[in-house]
């Protein structure tokens, strides 16, 4: 019969074992004791989500009235303005890292590639959640577009009002992770982060970086920035944020 003191102490058991099926996928910030809920979390995400099921897309007219915009709604850089003034004609999308044919990719050859359309729910760790359609290209076409080497392991993304942050391959290749630049039926508008954001549905609202200026492809994260891979990690967020 299994007691509760048998199912309690397997709890750390399940752990370690959870753990060291994906010891070789752990980010830096994580594996500590810690981390030790962050991390549980994100081993047993792993595992569940292993054959990357979709997230729940809904039907137009779930859309939400007024989606809310928060934090940078329209970031007050020079550039970014001259930009905006010129409709994004001259913004470039530099890709490089581990890759074999690093690029500057314009909006224009971004809305080459075969677009994908989704609605979505989005949930902000802040408590409220809106619903929009997403229009973009998946990220995984964009990597292969630029040749990711094998080596690679984390994608990287900053942005222009100073955020950063990056996601592992697991979560980059997922068919719903968009480089987005449409919102509703429309140009992606400015207040929701034009003219390209992040969509990584898998993941709490955080995640998902407005105004992408940049992206770097990479074995590891312990070397950029600050090492935690990412912006929110000195504010307490975790690097991993999924739902
Ligand atoms: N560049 C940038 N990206 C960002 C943010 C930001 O302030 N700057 N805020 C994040 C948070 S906490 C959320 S919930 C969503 C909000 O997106 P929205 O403004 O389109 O609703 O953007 C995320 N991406
Ligand atoms: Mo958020």
């Amino acid at each position: 019969m299994i007691t509760r003191r048998k199912l309690l102490a397997g709890i750390p058991a399940a752990g370690s074992v959870l753990l060291t099926a994906c010891k070789d996928s752990l980010p830096p910030t994580f594996g500590s004791l810690f981390d030790a809920s962050n991390t549980l979390t994100f081993a047993s995400h792993r595992l569940l989500l292993r054959n990357q099921p979709l997230v729940r897309e809904f039907t137009r007219d779930k859309i939400t009235k007024n989606f809310p915009a928060i934090n940078e709604t329209n970031p007050k850089s020079d550039r970014y303005q001259q930009l905006l003034a010129g409709g994004f004609s001259e913004w470039r999308l530099p890709i490089a890292g581990l890759v074999s044919k690093p690029a500057e990719l314009s909006l224009e050859t971004l809305r080459s590639f075969p677009s994908r359309t989704q609605v979505t729910q989005h949930n902000c760790e802040q408590g409220w959640s809106a619903i929009a359609e997403w229009t973009g290209v998946p990220l995984g076409r964009v990597l292969q577009e630029v040749g990711m080497l094998p080596q690679a392991r984390y994608v990287v993304f900053h942005t222009v009002d100073g955020w950063w942050d990056s996601l592992d391959m697991f979560d980059a290749l997922h068919p719903q992770t968009l480089l987005a630049y449409g919102m509703n039926g429309g140009e992606l508008p400015v207040a929701h982060g034009a003219p390209v954001r992040l969509r990584v549905e898998r993941q709490l609202g955080y995640k998902h970086l407005k105004y992408v200026s940049r992206i770097d492809v990479t074995d590891r994260l312990d070397d950029v920035e600050d090492g935690t891979g990412a912006v929110g990690a000195a504010y307490g967020y975790s690097w991993y944020a999924g739902i």
